[in-house]
């Protein structure tokens, strides 16, 4: 039998098939040639929906939680097309970012530009991927009141994932290798504009908007301003999650976390290498100074030994567990006013739901 998760899942995906359906068949309407039209739904079905969808998912999680009650049919449909908006915007990014980091596998197939006949087309399917998102929010949004701001939430989060990327680049160049560039401040940086912004702001800020969530109100003689009071929570949430990504790059299997990781060889300033450098003895430092950032397989082992003889298995499950009390703890301050109210006030039960998805993930 079914469990309510999977059912869940289950009917999120169905309002994908529709969407796609409705894509491809715009480009029939602009007398694009059948092969072009193919060749679009297979980039939608190849890079959309294979992932865990939590963020798109959370769209309508928050939907319900701010609402307190079950959604009409049409409010969980426009939740569910807003969340995979946030899954088309995942998947451009993907695309593209695989290409920088000449990642070989993504969900546990290939990545698609090295998908035979793809290569550098897949620059172009990126960016046909992010506009899906305006095509879908005009034809379903354009009347609505909070329209404008659905435009603003993908327009900035979209930059700011784009100048972290950017960071996350440069920090990394292939040839010039310079452990002394690193520092946990970078990689928070880097981490809050490349992934907390769009992994988990954008979700749960699209959610407020739909259910009227005004800029600022009262609670108890409080003045609250919700977006802030947002931002305060899920910029730490986000940087814990791209940490667990870190981690995983390194310690997860492939077959568990459906891609190779590629962080060492790449030479990025991830979270892993940051607590090395920390901890390392002059020699250990020798060892990751020699062996990071090359494109051989085994330096990236000898890195790795260095990585376990400091025990950052152990000192990621303190992390874990610190950091989760610390969100619990942000959670906990957010003023909530009494009994159950439909929208326009912000709950904590959104954040709550966000962080029960990933604390200890293991994919
Ligand atoms: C994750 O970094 C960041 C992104 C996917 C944002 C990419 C942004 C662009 C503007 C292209 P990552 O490289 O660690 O992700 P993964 O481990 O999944 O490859
Ligand atoms: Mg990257
Ligand atoms: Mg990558
Ligand atoms: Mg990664």
């Amino acid at each position: 039998m079914a469990t309510d998760k999977q059912e869940r899942r289950q009917k999120f995906e169905g309002v994908f098939a529709k969407l796609r359906d409705d894509l491809v068949d715009r480009l029939k309407g602009e007398n694009m040639p059948p092969e072009a039209v193919e060749w679009y739904r297979r980039n939608l079905d190849f890079n959309v929906p294979g992932g865990k969808l939590n963020r798109g998912m959370s769209v309508v999680d928050s939907v319900e939680i701010l609402r307190g009650r079950k959604l009409t049919e049409d409010e969980y449909f426009k939740a569910a097309l807003l969340g995979w908006c946030i899954e088309l915007l995942q998947a451009f990014f993907l695309v593209s970012d695989d290409m920088m980091d000449h990642s070989i596998t993504r969900r546990g197939q290939p990545c698609w530009y090295r998908v035979e006949g793809v290569g550098l087309i897949a620059i172009n399917d990126a960016f046909m991927l992010e506009g899906a998102i305006y095509l879908l929010l005009k034809t379903h949004f354009r009347e609505e009141p909070y329209y404008v701001h659905l435009l603003e939430l993908f327009h900035d989060t979209t930059f700011q994932t784009e100048m972290g990327q950017l960071v996350d680049l440069i920090t990394a160049p292939e040839d010039r290798i310079d452990l002394s560039q690193f520092s946990l401040k970078k990689h928070a940086f880097i981490v809050q504009y490349k992934t907390a912004y769009y992994s988990f702001y954008l979700s749960v800020a699209l959610a407020m908007r739909v259910c009227g969530v005004p800029e600022s109100y009262e609670v108890h003689g409080q003045t609250v301003r919700p977006y802030e009071v947002a931002l305060s929570i899920l910029l730490p949430l986000g940087e814990y999650f791209q940490i667990q990504d870190d981690f995983l790059d390194y310690a997860g299997t492939p077959e568990q976390i459906g891609k190779i990781g590629t962080d060492i060889v790449d030479n990025k300033c991830s979270w892993c290498v940051n607590v090395a450098l920390a901890e390392a003895t002059p020699e250990q430092r020798a060892v990751l100074d020699a062996n990071y950032g090359r494109k051989d397989g085994e330096k990236e082992a000898r890195v790795k030994e260095v990585y376990e003889a400091i025990g950052l298995r152990e000192r990621y499950r303190v992390y874990e567990e610190e950091v989760k009390t610390r969100i619990d703890g942000l959670i906990a301050s957010v003023p909530e006013p009494e009994g159950n109210v439909d929208g326009g006030v912000l709950k904590r039960g959104v954040f709550t739901a966000f962080l029960n998805k990933i604390y200890k993930r293991t994919k």
